[in-house]
């Protein structure tokens, strides 16, 4: 299915001047010329679900932008059974360094799946990007239509378990360009004929990022049963191992018995992709069922993007307590909004940190707790972060950077 996002588009390019405010004039004119240069080219962007999640978040506002600087692209999902989702959501956990044992049925139903998916796609683009694991093999299955393709991957992938990674390399290998966040994360041995390393970035124009006032703030807060007067922890994160979860939990009991009028709000959206979620969200709601400052939120809640904005507005440190992470949009949201992260010494985290404030990284319970802590307990050092950490996402991860990136990169493959 193609997912509608084209009347976003009308509202991005009435706020395209929104932007200019928040770029160099050089910037802007660049990602002008590039759009101008790859006009006429049929994109089409391809995952596997439409909500939930760092993949769908990005591209509900990177397509809409591309197409309100004059691009044609489009957004299509695949489709797949339960089953097909638990195997692909194994392989996002080998990717990440977890082990499976990848069997030939599991192989067997991934292909199928994709082989049906690469029909269904038909034959109407120039060029596809393709993201993450679930449709990688698409590709192969496509053919030699003529057309170019880019694999997007969204997660740490440098250590991944070594059968899901001998499974995909030749996969990936067909692809003109594979795109990665860092340099340490290309999968080892993967001989690809173009690499580019690309980080992403947030909408600061996103109902997720918009400004909002603090009172609208604190009557979002104080509407979910939180007090507002009492010091707020908040992690906002897929109910996923690698997000740990459960030690964020732990973290905030080591803080309480420090000061015990300390609140956490979990907020997990379920993504449509992510069967995994389920089960951890029934361990933390067990944690939270006899904790009246332990609160658990998630889009079937009705918890959406203008909530989570308004929690990362009024809490007093944003947690990321990451154990593996491609990126974290999470955290240069919440730096956007001016809040003082703490988070997992990780991946694409420390890249969103500005240099002076990188002791907030942290590798374990203990650490982040004391961390957290420490900031709850000085006001003035959460003011500092959290305007430096403004301005570092401001020159580094907002959307026309990765807009212009990714317009580098597809002037490129097309030749
Ligand atoms: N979110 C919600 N509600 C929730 C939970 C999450 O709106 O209840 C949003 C959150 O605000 C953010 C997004 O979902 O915008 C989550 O993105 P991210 O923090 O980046 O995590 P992942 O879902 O794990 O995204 C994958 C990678 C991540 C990378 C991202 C984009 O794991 O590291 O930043 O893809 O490349």
């Amino acid at each position: 299915p193609k997912v509608g996002v084209g009347r976003r588009c009308g509202a991005i390019l009435a706020n395209l001047g929104g932007y200019r405010g928040l770029l160099s004039e050089e910037m802007y004119e660049e990602l002008t010329a590039l759009a101008k240069s790859v006009q006429g080219a049929r994109i089409c962007h391809v995952n596997s679900t439409a909500a939930g999640g760092g993949v769908a978040e990005l591209l509900a506002r990177y397509i809409p932008m591309l197409q309100a600087l004059g691009v044609q692209a489009d957004w299509r999902l695949i489709h797949g059974e339960p089953e097909f989702f638990a195997i692909t959501k194994s392989f996002h956990n080998a990717l990440q360094g977890g082990h499976y044992g990848l069997g030939k049925a599991e192989q067997d139903l991934y292909l199928t799946v994709n082989e049906r998916s690469a029909k269904a796609l038909g034959n109407d683009y120039d060029l596809y990007i393709v993201h993450d694991p679930q449709p990688a093999a698409i590709r192969h299955f496509a053919g030699p239509r003529g057309a170019k393709w880019i694999w997007r991957c969204h997660i740490d992938s440098s250590a991944p378990d070594k059968d899901v990674s001998h499974f995909l390399r030749p996969l990936l290998e067909e692809y003109e360009a594979v795109v990665f966040t860092m340099d340490q994360f290309v999968l080892p041995q993967l001989a690809s004929k173009r690499i580019a390393f690309i980080a992403p970035a947030i909408d600061p124009l996103a109902t997720k990022n918009m400004e909002l006032s603090a009172d609208l703030c604190r009557r979002v807060i104080v509407d979910s049963g939180v007090d507002p007067t009492r010091p707020l922890l908040l992690q906002v994160s897929r109910f996923d191992p690698w997000k740990d979860p459960l030690g964020v939990v732990r973290a905030y009991r080591l803080v309480k018995e420090e000061l015990p009028g300390v609140q956490l709000v979990l907020i997990g959206a379920m993504a449509g992709d992510d069967p995994e979620g389920w089960e951890i969200l029934d361990r933390v709601e067990e944690e939270a069922a006899n904790d009246p400052d332990l609160f658990v939120f998630t889009n079937l809640s009705g918890v959406g993007s203008m909530e989570v904005n308004a929690f990362q507005r009024g809490s007093d440190v944003v947690i990321q307590k990451s154990l593996r992470e491609g990126f974290g949009l999470v955290v240069s949201e919440a730096l956007w909004k001016e809040k003082p992260v703490v988070a997992g010494n990780t991946g694409g985290i420390p890249m969103q940190f500005p240099e002076p404030f990188q002791k907030h990284l942290v590798d374990n319970v203990e650490g982040c707790a004391e961390r957290a802590l420490h900031l709850l307990q000085h006001p003035g050092e959460r003011g500092d972060f959290g305007r430096a950490g403004r301005e570092h996402v401001r020159q580094h991860f907002l959307m026309p950077r990765l807009v212009r990136d990714e317009l580098r990169l597809i002037r490129q493959v097309l030749g």
